[in-house]
């Protein structure tokens, strides 16, 4: 697999001179400056694929963006309102200059509003560095009493809905505020500057839209984007729903092997791919991670390695994330999975057999702690996670293919 690394980009505190000494072989980054909707010109994919290319002091860095994560559809488009047609045709250029600029694998995802969500975004782990950690009673307790979303007791058990009164009731005002922020504007993809009420605003875009609806939107994006995208030598990496179960009475359409398989009959061609993020599928029991990497494997375009914790059996649960090489999926059958996959590839003489691998989110940890990265990619978390999972990599590779 090839070995990438995420980069925010010029302000990310996380340099490239730090991504180098993790011994990093690609990029994955993004214009993240650009609003979903508009296009990515040439003129600066081309400027980012140069700042790529050069370490902090100019000299090159051997390395080259590999993969874009996230080109976002927007919500306009995802629900099929206001001039989403305009926009969909931007996305369109958009791939057309990626692949001019030779960039090919292009991640995103179909969750509206938030991109991913969390709860906590400095849990103590037993290893005492700093975990990011979903609470399935906490996101009650905003849901129902902090964003009051009308209907929102409908969509918990009644346990939960008892348990969220009673932690809501015992919170202090700080504590709210943090949980608030957490969720809306904590991680990288949210809505920095949303106000609660700029929230509201948002979801009451999808009251009345069902998952029915929602996929029917996603297959009509990919009927027009995938032919594209395969004139152009560009290969789309859906990436799972994050957590993998519904949230604030969202439609959620890709949690499972089935949303996946469904939306691979659905336009089945090569193109039609998958960004397999163990950490996401991970976070439901009922996903089997080997077997999803091997059922899916030809359509896995990028992989995301990470383990989460799963803390109860229920879907939904409350969970953490671990070391990589821990938590609740055996992530040694995974990497097993995909390296067979890419054998597959090689002896099949088909092209783009090197999987683009990231080690995703690491716990704030060591010299982590104070320098203001972005939550889940912190330096040496991450170095920590890409170490185990390379020595992992390889020892799978000498001794067991
Ligand atoms: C969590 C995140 C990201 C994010 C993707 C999809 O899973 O770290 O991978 O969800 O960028 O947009």
């Amino acid at each position: 697999m090839k070995q990438t690394w995420r980069w925010y980009g010029p302000n990310d505190p996380v340099s490239l001179a730090d991504a180098k000494q993790a011994g990093v072989e690609g990029i994955v980054t993004a214009l993240h400056h650009v609003p979903p909707g508009d296009i990515w010109t040439l003129a600066e994919i081309e400027k980012r694929k140069n700042e790529v290319a050069h370490l902090p002091d100019g000299s090159p860095s051997s390395m080259v963006w590999d993969v874009v994560e996230s080109v976002f559809i927007s919500d306009d488009i995802k629900a099929q309102v206001g001039d989403w047609r305009v926009q969909l045709d931007n996305y369109k250029q958009t791939l057309k200059n990626l692949g001019a600029a030779n960039i090919r694998v292009v991640a995103y995802h179909t969750m509206p509003v938030l991109d991913w969500t969390r709860t906590d975004l400095r849990w103590k782990h037993h290893n005492t560095g700093l975990a990011l950690r979903y609470d399935v009673i906490d996101m009650a307790v905003f849901d129902i009493h902090i964003l009051g979303r009308k209907g929102a007791s409908e969509t918990y058990s009644d346990e939960i809905i008892e348990l969220a009164k009673a932690r809501f009731a015992a919170m202090a005002n700080d504590e709210k505020a943090k949980l608030t922020h957490n969720i809306i504007a904590g991680l990288p993809g949210a809505g920095e500057n949303w106000s609660l009420d700029d929230f509201s605003d948002r979801l009451a875009v999808w009251n009345g839209i069902s998952d029915e609806q929602l996929r029917k939107n996603h297959v009509d994006f990919l009927s027009e984007i995938i032919p594209l995208s395969e004139e152009i030598g560009v290969r789309m990496a859906c990436h799972p729903d994050d957590p993998p179960f519904p949230i604030l009475g969202l439609p959620r359409i890709m949690s499972t092997k089935d949303d996946f398989q469904s939306m691979f009959d659905a336009v089945d061609l090569p193109a039609n791919g998958m960004t397999f993020c163990t950490g996401s599928l991970g976070a439901r029991g009922d996903n089997d991670l080997p077997e999803l990497a091997r059922v899916f494997g030809p359509h896995i375009h990028f992989a995301h390695l990470r383990n989460v914790k799963r803390e109860s059996d229920d879907i939904p649960c409350s969970f953490h994330e671990d070391n990589h090489l821990e938590g609740s999926s055996n992530m040694l059958h995974v990497i097993k999975a995909l390296l067979s996959e890419e054998a597959r590839r090689k002896s099949s003489g088909e092209g783009a057999a090197n999987i683009p691998m990231r080690p995703d989110h690491g716990h704030e940890m060591l010299g982590d702690i104070g320098a203001g990265g972005n939550p889940g990619y912190t330096a040496i978390g991450r170095l920590r996670g890409l170490a185990e999972l390379r020595g992992a990599m390889l020892a799978i590779q000498e001794f067991s293919l």
